[in-house]
C-alpha cells in the first residue's frame, strides 16, 4: 500500500470522542517509549505527524491520523510508566482499556515490543488480556537498528518460545526500525490485508 495522504484528525480523551465515521482503526499500543509515535511517522513518511519524545509518557490521548481518506492509524498512550492513580485500578489505564476492549472502530491492534529486551511481564499480561477478550492483534519488534541480524533473530525466537508456553497459535510478528525505515513495506502490506 502507498500512503498518499496522512493527516491528523483529532485527539480524544475518551472513546465517546473518537471520530464518528465508519473508517476503521489500526492502532499501536505498547510500553511508554517503545516507539509507537515514531513508527506512525515512519509509516506515513511524515516526521512530525505524531509527537515523539525521549521522555516516556509523551502520548496521553487517543490520536487519530487519517490515511488516504480511507482508514485511521491510531497512536495510543503507552502503559507501564505513569504512576497509576487511586481511581485507576490495575496497571492499564482506563483510556487504554476502554479503547482496546470497547471501541468498535478498533479493527486491528499492534502491540509494540522493544526488540532488545527479553519478553517483559507487563507486555505478556497485556497480550494475555487481549487473548482472553478475543482482540485481534499482532506484534511489532521495534528499534531493530540497535541489533545485529543474528541478535534480532534470536530475540524473535525467544519471544516465540515464551508465547508458545501459553498460546497454541502465535500472533503475526513483524520487525521495524523507525530510524532506518525497516519493515515499512511489510507492515503496510499487512495492514492492507487486514483492511
Ligand atoms: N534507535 C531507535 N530509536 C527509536 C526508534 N523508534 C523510536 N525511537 C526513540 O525512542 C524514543 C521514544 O519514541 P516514541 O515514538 O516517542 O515512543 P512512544 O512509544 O510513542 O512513547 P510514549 O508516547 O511516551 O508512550 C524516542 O527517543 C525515539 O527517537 C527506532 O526504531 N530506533
Ligand atoms: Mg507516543
Amino acid at each position: 500500500m502507498q500512503v498518499t495522504k496522512a493527516e491528523f484528525k483529532c485527539s480524544s480523551e475518551k472513546i465517546s470522542q473518537v471520530p464518528k465515521d465508519d473508517l476503521r482503526d489500526i492502532a499501536f499500543i505498547g510500553r511508554s517509549n517503545v516507539g509507537k509515535s515514531s513508527l506512525i511517522n515512519m509509516l506515513t513518511g511524515r516526521k512530525g505527524l505524531a509527537k515523539v519524545s525521549a521522555t516516556p509518557g509523551k502520548t496521553r490521548l487517543i490520536n487519530h491520523f487519517c490515511i488516504n481518506n480511507t482508514w485511521y492509524l491510531v497512536d495510543l498512550p503507552g502503559y507501564g510508566y505513569a504512576r497509576v492513580s487511586k481511581s485507576q485500578r490495575g496497571e492499564f489505564s482506563k483510556i487504554i482499556l476502554d479503547y482496546v476492549l470497547k471501541c468498535e472502530k478498533m479493527h486491528f491492534l499492534f502491540v509494540l515490543v522493544d526488540s532488545r529486551l527479553e519478553p517483559q511481564a507487563i507486555d505478556l499480561r497485556f497480550i494475555e488480556m487481549l487473548g482472553e477478550n478475543g482482540i485481534p492483534f499482532g506484534i511489532i519488534f521495534t528499534k531493530t537498528d540497535k541489533l545485529s541480524a543474528t541478535q534480532r533473530k534470536k530475540s524473535v525466537e525467544r519471544y516465540c518460545r515464551t508465547l508458545s508456553e501459553q498460546w497454541e497459535e502465535l500472533p503475526p510478528m513483524l520487525c521495524s526500525s523507525s530510524e532506518k525505515g525497516t519493515g515499512r513495506d511489510e507492515i503496510l502490506s499487512f495492514i492492507e490485508s487486514c483492511l
